[in-house]
């Protein structure tokens, strides 16, 4: 890792370089949507199910319009007057805003109600009668697929009278088959079901906007909490017939987004709708339980996982069939594409020939969404899955998890390596990080000690992650949303003084771009990272991005900000060898400065060229020193990293301690190496989130249980052990600076290595896997059955 060196910054990149957010974010001084004040505001709040699954025989607002203060009730029927009734969803489907003759979940919305003050909206949401039959509920997806289950969704004519949304396939079936069949004669083949339970993102600030219609001017303005500011609003042009330029859309700062706001939610299409026919702005804030229980959560994926291996432990074949539970709406269905597609990663980091994945996805009355949770675009099921099944096949073929790795990995000459499942991984070399790794934590040593406990009857586990990530939404082939190619954007302007404003397409909910973009500038420019401010999030002013997710920033924005740079050094140059009278081949570059090659007294600094830009350009170019790029990149970034986990167990309570846990990331060439580092702490309590914590359930009747932060278990300070890094750097060969994304590797890797160290714990006793989340409670089961409980 770099230091920062005594002499002034002249080039940014790979240096822990502070957060300039932070100077304002430390001091109270951030800007988020509830902090915004209109005069006239309105505030609304949601009239919401109690069931989760209802006709809806009558909407009563005559009481609700009685209530002092409330100016206005929005039911499903007045959307269709503005044109607002149907919201896209990721999956390209629509689906209603609010539920007009039958609800489908606990918490869907029903109306919507504003009012003089956010207390007088509640009362008058209280006030609204609505009439429910109530009808029987599915909240298993295994009993949605039975023939007699009651149909979710009638209305979706183009599909079967059933509540599978689609089947979806990929890999080679018939190879995968023939290789099982192999293994079932001369191999071995390992199975095993596991469950990745439903979670929810839960950002600190919940979703929210406020929309703000001016007629005189036909401007509508909305701050919202978006993660994709501009795809935001490019929907409500499409949606409501407005015209973009007329359609403002401000993400101010925003308090964590995890992937719960990239997606459209009522709130913020009846915000719009409400300021259209009252006139006046109309501030909608979600509630904790809100957020908790409607909006899009993530997951919820019942895998079977089967790997086809020869007697060593060298695999052939994998084989998932997985039943993916979306909830109520098509949300995140499209089977081919963006959400389901990053399934594609399940062979992992290892060298599999032959692999075949089938996804069954069905409605059950759930809560919709099956987005993201940094992240599950599939990735986290993925990563799960191949590494439980890797412990698994080790165990049957009596090999040690590191062991079984190192064999299988990918090799680094192999790359870039086109996996069974038919993606390219740019770069990676596996077996870099976990020898990293185990060297680190002093893996022999453990696996004595562990041995020495065991004997004593205590219970000591170690787990190993050796996970692939595959982020930088990406290449049009990959990620056709709606037929938009997933490029982003960045605008950059030399002032004469040499200081620098540059715009982005993509949005930071925390991740610290205003500091690394500036970095990137820097780097490409050789001045300070100081004299560099990044502006985001105001589609007025930013260029046309898709936003951040997927870990994109830096694959793509990232991308576009370097290629920008240097189309403004390429100018650079031709106005430095202008005004050093020499050809523009006879210059030498420095950061910060062109000089005349054999003659480096003869220069000029950028701030000197930025300065003739404006006063003093050579007649054959523009005045102006300014650029813009587009970069649609040509392929995913597949950052990797390997994870040690090691616990100890108390056969008293059942209770999981994590004693260590070392990260080895590597995401190619690092701008800012403490970001970095914050990034991983924070996806790693991510990670330890589902795997010791968090799970959405829901009861039999579609009863949301964890509906508030005392029933769904994030984890804080007290449960977090100490997480100790290191890195290996491994750049990407297609990315001009050679970095790939990191912000959801720690939530990607962590929870398979902390599984793995439980049932590493418990494996001599044939435990060979535990749903996670691991809760005292299951592993005192388990202790109770092997004898092994204390209490
Ligand atoms: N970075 C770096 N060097 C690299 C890679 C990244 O210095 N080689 C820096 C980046 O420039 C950026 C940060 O690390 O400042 C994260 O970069 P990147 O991996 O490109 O991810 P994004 O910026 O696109 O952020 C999205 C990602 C996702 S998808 C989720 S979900 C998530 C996450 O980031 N949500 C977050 N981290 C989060 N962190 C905070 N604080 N809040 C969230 O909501
Ligand atoms: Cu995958 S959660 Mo992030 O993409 O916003």
């Amino acid at each position: 890792m770099t230091t920062t060196s005594a002499g002034p910054h002249v080039h940014g990149l790979g240096e822990p370089y502070k957060r300039k957010e932070d100077a304002r974010f430390i001091r109270g001084k951030g800007n988020y949507v509830d902090d915004i004040q209109l005069p006239g505001m309105l505030y609304a709040d949601i009239v919401r199910s109690p069931y989760a699954h209802a006709l809806i025989k009558s909407i009563d607002i005559s009481k609700a319009l009685q209530v002092p203060g409330v100016v206005a009730v929005i039911t499903g029927k007045d959307l269709e007057a503005a044109g607002l009734a149907w919201m896209p969803t990721l999956s390209g489907d629509s689906e209603a805003v609010l539920a007009v003759d039958r609800v489908l979940y606990q918490m869907q919305e029903v109306a919507f109600v504003v009012a003089e003050s956010r207390y007088a909206a509640a009362d008058g949401a209280a006030a609204v009668e609505v009439d429910y039959e109530p009808l029987p509920v599915v909240v298993d997806p295994h009993k949605a697929l039975a023939p007699d289950a009651p149909l979710l969704r009638p209305d979706k004519k183009d599909r079967q009278p059933t509540n599978q949304i689609y089947h979806w396939e990929t890999g080679d079936r018939a190879a995968t088959d023939a290789a099982f069949a192999e293994a079932e004669q001369n191999g071995v083949v390992v199975r095993q079901d596991m469950y990745v339970p439903r979670i929810h993102p839960a950002p600190i600030e919940t979703c929210g906007c406020v929309a703000d219609y001016n007629a005189a001017t036909g401007k509508l303005t909305v701050w919202m909490t978006s993660q994709a500011p501009h795809a935001h609003r490019t929907l409500f042009a499409i949606v409501s017939g407005l015209p973009e330029h007329r359609i403002r859309v401000i993400s101010p700062d925003v308090g964590g987004g995890f992937g719960n706001k990239v997606p459209i939610y009522p709130g913020y299409v009846c915000a719009v709708v409400a300021a259209l026919k009252t006139g006046r702005p109309v501030k909608w804030i979600e509630d904790r339980t809100e957020n908790l229980t409607s909006t899009g959560f993530a997951r919820d994926y019942h895998i079977h996982a089967e790997i086809a291996a020869d007697k060593e432990g060298t695999v052939k074949a994998l084989r998932v069939y997985t039943l993916a539970d979306h909830g109520a709406f098509d949300a995140a269905a499209q089977p081919t594409k963006f959400p389901a597609g990053l399934f594609h990663i399940c062979t992992g980091s290892y060298d599999f020939k032959h692999a075949h994945v089938a996804v069954d996805a069905v409605h059950t009355n759930k809560a919709p969404g099956g987005i993201a949770y940094r992240c599950s675009f599939r990735v986290t099921e993925a990563s799960y899955l191949i590494e439980r099944m890797m412990d698994t096949l080790a165990r049957e073929v009596g090999k040690d998890p590191a062991e079984i790795r190192l064999q299988n990995f990918i090799k680094p000459e192999a790359f870039p390596y086109r996996s069974a499942l038919g993606w390219t991984y740019d770069s990676g070399n596996y077996e870099r990080a976990l020898r990293l790794a185990m060297e680190k934590i002093g893996y022999e040593e453990l696996r004595r000690e562990q041995a020495e406990k065991r004997a004593r009857g205590e219970l000591m586990g170690i787990g190993i992650s050796s996970f692939t990530e595959i982020v930088g939404a990406g290449p049009g082939k990959h990620f056709d949303i709606a037929g938009i190619q997933m490029f982003d954007s960045c605008e950059i302007r030399v002032h004469p003084t040499g200081k620098v404003l540059a715009r982005i397409g993509v949005q930071t909910q925390g991740q610290g771009h205003e500091t690394t973009f500036a970095q990137i500038i820097a780097a490409e420019l050789g001045i300070s990272p100081d004299d560099v401010d990044v502006e985001h999030g105001d589609t007025d002013t930013a260029p046309y991005g898709l936003g951040t997710y997927a870990s994109r920033s830096t694959p793509v924005g990232g991308a576009a900000t370097a290629v920008a740079a240097r189309k403004i050094r390429d100018k650079a140059r031709k106005i430095a060898a202008y005004l050093l009278e020499v050809g523009e081949e006879d210059l030498e570059w420095e950061p910060g400065r062109f000089y005349v090659r054999g003659s480096p007294s003869k220069g000029k600094t950028i701030q000197e060229i930025a300065f003739a830009a404006y006063t003093n350009c050579p007649p054959y170019l523009e005045p102006g020193l300014e650029a813009v790029n587009y970069y649609d990149p040509p392929n995913l970034t597949y950052p990797f990293g390997s994870y040690i986990c090691v616990v100890d167990i108390d056969r008293g309570t059942g209770e999981v301690h994590i004693r260590r846990f070392l990260a080895v990331d590597d995401c190619g060439t690092v701008i800012n190496p403490m970001i970095v580092e914050g990034q991983i702490h924070g996806g790693l309590t991510q990670g330890l989130a589902p795997a010791l914590y968090e799970q959405l359930a829901y009861d039999e009747n579609g009863n949301v249980l964890g509906s508030n932060f005392q029933d769904y278990l994030i984890p804080t300070a007290m449960e977090t052990p100490r997480w100790e890094t290191a890195r290996t750097v491994t750049p990407s060969p297609h990315h001009p600076i050679g970095a790939k994304g990191v912000g959801e590797s720690p939530t990607v890797g962590a929870p398979q290595a902390i599984a793995n160290a439980v049932v590493d714990a418990l494996a001599h006793v044939g435990v060979r896997h535990i749903d996670i989340p691991i809760t005292p409670w299951k592993v005192w089961a388990i202790l109770k059955e092997k004898g092994l409980a204390t209490a």
